[in-house]
């Protein structure tokens, strides 16, 4: 993880993700990924699955072009998962990152592949999950919940995008939380409306005031009545519309 230190110089910004795709090959120190797909893309970068070469073994890598303030975003989120892995993540609900690196000035960030996110699963499913199904969801996440508070982060950024389904045949209904790009600890945390997604929003955040990891607690509320009904809890169309629903 040295080589974040120096990603950020200038002279070294002129590879961007999009040329980066023409390679079809990752390579990190100890291995080759071949890319295969988009799996998603958003203002942070993409996120693409992979086959690590000579193996069968699928992964997901998300990629951020190496700009000064990208990188100091990205060695946060790096930071917050090389804690959270050093635990077992299997064990408490949140994906498995294998390993960083960078190549050719993109920020690569390896995770292990998972299925679909609980947003897709209610479209494909058009519509509420039944109960028998929410109880073990949100349990799983009430697990990853607390591990993060035993470990003072605060993901901010909960949302039914950000759960996905291991793998539907072989872990049936078993859930992990996803990106930490928004994460901090407590002992960082400052009051700023821009973190989370505004139907998850709390109060507290809302109304500018201190929060604590417990704002990661009102997401879930709003995640397990928005998987009950299948419409959002609060939909405002503003902060104010959002504390006045
Ligand atoms: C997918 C499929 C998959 C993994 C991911 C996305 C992971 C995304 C992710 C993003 C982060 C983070 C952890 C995981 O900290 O198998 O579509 O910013």
């Amino acid at each position: 993880m040295e080589e974040h230190s120096k990603m950020s110089e200038p002279e070294e910004q002129h590879n961007d993700l999009h040329k980066l795709e023409e390679q079809k090959v990752l390579y990190s120190e100890t291995n080759a990924y071949e890319m295969q797909e988009l799996l998603g893309s958003g203002t942070f970068g993409q996120v693409v699955k992979c086959v690590k070469k000579g193996t069968s073994e699928k992964v997901a890598i998300k990629m951020l072009k190496s700009r000064k303030y990208v990188a100091e975003v990205a060695q946060a989120e790096i930071n917050i998962l090389t804690q959270l892995n050093k635990q077992r993540p299997d064990e408490f609900n949140v994906i498995k990152a294998f390993e960083f690196f960078l190549y050719n000035n993109i920020i690569c960030l390896v995770f292990e592949m998972l299925d679909m996110s609980l947003f897709d699963y209610m479209v494909s499913i058009g519509g509420s999950f039944p109960v028998r199904m929410i109880r073990p969801i949100v349990a799983q996440v009430g697990i990853a919940l607390a591990k993060l508070k035993s470990l003072g982060i605060i993901h901010s950024d909960l949302k039914p995008d950000n759960i996905m389904l291991v793998d539907n045949i072989t872990h049936p209904l078993k859930v992990k939380v996803i990106d930490f790009g928004c994460a901090r600890h407590v002992s960082e945390a400052r009051c700023s409306s821009y973190i989370q997604a505004r139907c998850y929003r709390s109060p507290e955040i809302i109304l500018g005031y201190p929060f604590c990891e417990a704002i990661d607690m009102w997401s879930l509320g709003c995640i397990m009545a928005e998987l009950f009904t299948g419409c959002t809890l609060y939909p405002g169309a503003s902060e104010y519309d959002q504390v006045s629903a």
